[in-house]
């Protein structure tokens, strides 16, 4: 599923593609949607177990008077809890465009599950992923795989084309309504620029750590499950200027 050219340069002025066609068949779909609900299912109520609202308003994400009506849950590196998202790492359509993009030798940064209830969905503020990354040079690639139909309704992504080019904006602690948000980081975007970017189950869109992107509530009666793998070229160095070389190698070599 490798990118064609007209895509690769779409990508280049917008920094971020909608794919064209699936990443997932209906029975791939229908088994990583099982282990995503079993996994949010086995993990809510906990605390430290990999599950976090970053909806949470309040002082800091453990304040007990914090505010938890809504939810954006997030849990981190699922392919360490589940043998299925493992194997996405290497699913050939997914690492095929994230090469078309990053080159050959490629490394896995993180991944993430994003899940936006239906009804309580919280929202997610204008960033650029680097702005939480630091990560030097800022060339990593994230491939938003959609579990249900992601819409205007439900929170799809919106994105800002061309953002990606102008820089690392300063960001804050993101802030609603309600109060802070302590998981979340906030920019001032040129709303007027941002374009919803819907997708289909088993569909996915694919966006630069420097694309400034936004993610609205969910107030329809639908939930919006999202998987995310973000992947970096090999010899990427972390925030603190080390090069991560024993993140996972998913293709090529180490560099
Ligand atoms: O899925 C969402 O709601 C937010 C996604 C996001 O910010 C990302 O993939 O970087």
């Amino acid at each position: 599923m490798k990118l064609t050219q007209r895509e690769i340069q779409q990508f280049k002025n917008d920094g971020y593609l909608k794919i064209d066609g699936r990443v997932l068949d209906d029975e791939h779909l229908d088994v990583l949607r099982e282990h995503y609900d079993a996994l949010f299912t086995q993990k809510r109520g906990t605390i430290g177990e990999g599950l976090r609202n970053l909806a949470v308003v309040g002082e800091s994400e453990g304040d007990e008077d914090a505010d938890r009506e809504e939810e954006m849950l997030q849990i981190m590196e699922m392919w360490r809890h589940d043998e299925e998202y493992r194997k996405l790492l290497y699913h050939e359509p997914l690492l095929d465009i994230a090469e078309s993009l990053i080159g050959s030798d490629i490394q896995l940064f993180h991944d993430q599950a994003l899940y936006k209830p239906a009804f309580h969905g919280g929202e997610v503020h204008w960033h650029q992923d680097n702005a939480y990354w630091q990560c030097d040079p800022p060339n990593l690639v994230s491939i938003w795989i959609a579990l249900d139909n992601a819409d205007e309704e439900n929170g799809c992504m919106n994105v800002i084309p061309g953002s990606y080019i102008e820089g690392l904006a300063a960001h804050g602690r993101a802030k609603s309504e309600k109060g802070n948000l302590p998981a979340l980081l906030q920019v001032d975007a040129d709303v007027d620029r941002a374009v919803p970017v819907p997708v289909e189950a088993g569909s996915a869109m694919v966006h630069h750590c420097m694309t400034l992107h936004q993610t609205n509530p969910n107030r329809s009666s639908r939930d919006r499950r999202a998987m995310v793998i973000h992947y970096m070229p090999s010899g990427t160095r972390n925030g603190n200027g080390d090069v991560m070389k024993d993140n996972l190698l998913l293709r090529g070599k180490l560099s």
